[in-house]
């Protein structure tokens, strides 16, 4: 059974002004459609095809750069389109907003944690908040589309919230102001969905 590119639960224009309709549709149907049908190459025939990408991330060979950069590529935006949405952002309720707190002291100080992960990770690559066995959370960024889930990667943890800061995700509105992009992206946080991540996975 190999991967399909998942759906997104809105419409490309769903995310405007905040992320606009054409990075959108080109970012899902053009990068993620291309990691998706790679990554299926990559594991065709060998014993990863029929493993669940999660199963396949934490099993990796960091070696094996297809799997590695294209499944990584395939569960990075299925995360990502998931914990975003319209009519969405603020901040968070629930167990993950405790867990915050917990270990950032407030709301605010986590975003500029996070911000500042996602800001100063160089060139392309993503930043992270994870989830630990237990139930603490913690901010990490890594490189290319490398995740938490793989091992020796220097994150750990499950994520349960992800931001691209690729130049294809935000380039066309914002070019190379990646800050002004990670202002926006909390205006589409989907808390609700973070949260289920947490509670899944803590
Ligand atoms: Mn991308």
């Amino acid at each position: 059974m190999a991967f399909e590119l998942p759906s997104l639960s809105y419409a490309y224009d769903a995310l405007e002004p905040h992320i606009d309709a054409r990075t959108m549709e080109i970012h899902h149907s053009k990068h993620h459609a291309g990691y998706t049908s790679k990554l299926n190459g990559a594991i065709e025939g060998t014993d990863l095809a029929g493993k669940s990408i999660e199963d396949i991330l934490t099993g990796l060979d960091l070696n094996n750069k297809a799997v590695r950069n294209n499944g990584g590529g395939f569960y990075n935006h299925r995360l990502f389109w998931n914990v975003m949405g319209p009519n969405a952002g603020g901040t968070p309720s629930g167990a993950v907003a405790n867990a915050i707190n917990e270990a950032y002291g407030s709301f605010d100080a986590f975003k500029t944690a996070f911000k500042n992960a996602a800001a100063t990770q160089f060139g392309s690559g993503w930043a992270w908040l994870c989830v630990h066995k237990g139930g603490k959370v913690e901010v990490c960024a890594t490189a290319n589309q490398d995740n938490p889930l793989m091992p020796e990667i220097g994150c750990g943890g499950i994520p349960v919230l992800g931001v691209d800061v690729w130049e294809h995700a935000y380039y066309l509105n914002y070019q190379n102001r990646r800050p002004d992009y990670l202002e926006a992206f909390f205006s589409v946080i989907n808390w609700d969905a973070v949260n289920a991540l947490y509670e899944a996975n803590k």
